[in-house]
């Protein structure tokens, strides 16, 4: 599975896009994953976006990640579960969705903290902010891409980029040895989501052959 180009979605009001929306452009575009990333909705509404995603998403053969929500990653037959460290447990998440639905997990670059969680059964980690983000409310300081190398020296499971990640710095995290990044804004706040996408995915293809990936 290639979580090379990992677009995570979002719901601009102001720009007339919800998350299906975000989803469709970015699958079009050439992402190679989506996370349903929802935090303000009922869960009933939560999982009917997660369908219909994942029915476009499965037609495209493109996982779907579901953000905290464990049961609507069950229910919704999504391909992995993404959570932090105020989320679920890893143990108690690998208990209820079984061990084909792939775990992913956030850390902020301490290598001791990657090395429990590939430990507690992470399939990926998501490294950052690796940048300013605006789209997030960080506490956790900006680890820039270097530490981006230092985490890949600890850890066997693919590590993601995350934060502030666009068409002019994704070139340097999977140089930096990122094997993918997450990005946000880039997709959901740009004015042609998939061209976009399919700039961020170009970049990403070239990078990797740079980097002999
Ligand atoms: N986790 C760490 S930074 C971040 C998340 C969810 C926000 C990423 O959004 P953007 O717009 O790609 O910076
Ligand atoms: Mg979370």
């Amino acid at each position: 599975m290639d979580l090379g180009l990992y677009v995570i979605t979002a719901s601009i009001p102001a720009m007339g896009r919800d998350h299906f929306d975000v989803a469709a452009a970015a699958i079009e575009g050439g992402a190679t994953a989506i996370q349903l990333r929802i935090k303000r909705r009922s869960m009933g509404q939560a999982l009917k976006i997660a369908n219909a995603i994942g029915g476009i998403a499965r037609e495209a053969g493109v996982p779907l990640f579901i953000n905290d929500h464990v049961g609507i990653a069950m229910a919704s037959k999504a391909e992995g579960l993404h959570t932090g460290p105020d989320d679920i447990s890893l143990s108690s998440a690998r208990r209820m969705l079984g061990s084909d639905v792939l775990l992913g997990r956030s850390t902020n670059g301490k290598p001791a903290e990657a090395i429990n969680i590939e430990k507690a059964g992470a399939d990926y980690i998501a490294l950052g902010p690796v940048y300013p983000t605006d789209t997030k409310r960080v506490e956790k300081a900006v680890t820039g891409p270097g530490v981006i190398a230092k985490i890949k020296a600890v850890v066997n499971i693919p590590v993601l980029a995350i934060g502030g990640i666009n068409k002019d710095n994704l070139g340097e995290c999977i140089e930096a040895g990122a094997d993918g990044v997450a990005v946000i804004s880039a997709v959901a706040m740009a004015d042609d989501m998939v061209a976009a996408t399919a700039e961020l995915r170009g970049k990403l293809d070239k990078a990797r052959k740079r980097h002999g990936g």
